[in-house]
């Protein structure tokens, strides 16, 4: 399964985390915005579909400037996740899918319950941050 998600950077450096919901996979735990990709579907253009679904966004594909991976065991299935960075996107972010939404610099990450795939993407995005 290959899973887009964004790191959704705020001009102060803060990115953007949401909660997933109540009696869903993972429900309770603060991920970068995303979900599956479809089959045959480009993965930024399930990016896009996704913010637009999740948080009624949009992103063009000129602002998806990077992306990492990283791999995950989720329930028995092999999740292959790509984060790309994101900073710009028309519109302001709402919790249509979301329990909650936080604005968090990487450093706060640590204090907020993440799924296992995002949590390796952390020192990586800091990194990143820090450098560009
Ligand atoms: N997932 C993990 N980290 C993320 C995202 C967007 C998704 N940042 C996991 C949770 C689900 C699976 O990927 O097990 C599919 O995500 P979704 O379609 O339920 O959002
Ligand atoms: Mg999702």
């Amino acid at each position: 399964m290959t899973v887009v998600a964004a790191a959704l950077v705020r001009g102060d450096g803060c990115i953007l985390l949401q909660q997933r919901a109540p009696g869903r996979a993972m429900a309770g735990l603060w991920e970068f915005p995303g979900g599956k990709v479809e089959p045959g579907e480009r993965p930024e253009a399930a990016l896009a579909r996704e913010l637009h679904e999740e948080l009624g966004i949009g992103v063009g594909e000129g602002d998806l400037i990077a992306a990492t991976f990283a791999s995950a065991d989720n329930a028995g299935r092999h999740m292959l996740l790509l984060l790309y960075v994101c900073r710009k996107w028309q519109g302001t972010p709402a919790a249509l899918d979301a329990t909650a939404l936080s604005w968090v610099l990487p450093g706060e990450m640590h204090d907020l319950p993440m799924p296992p795939a995002d949590i390796p993407l952390i020192p990586i995005l800091d990194a990143l941050l820090r450098t560009a």
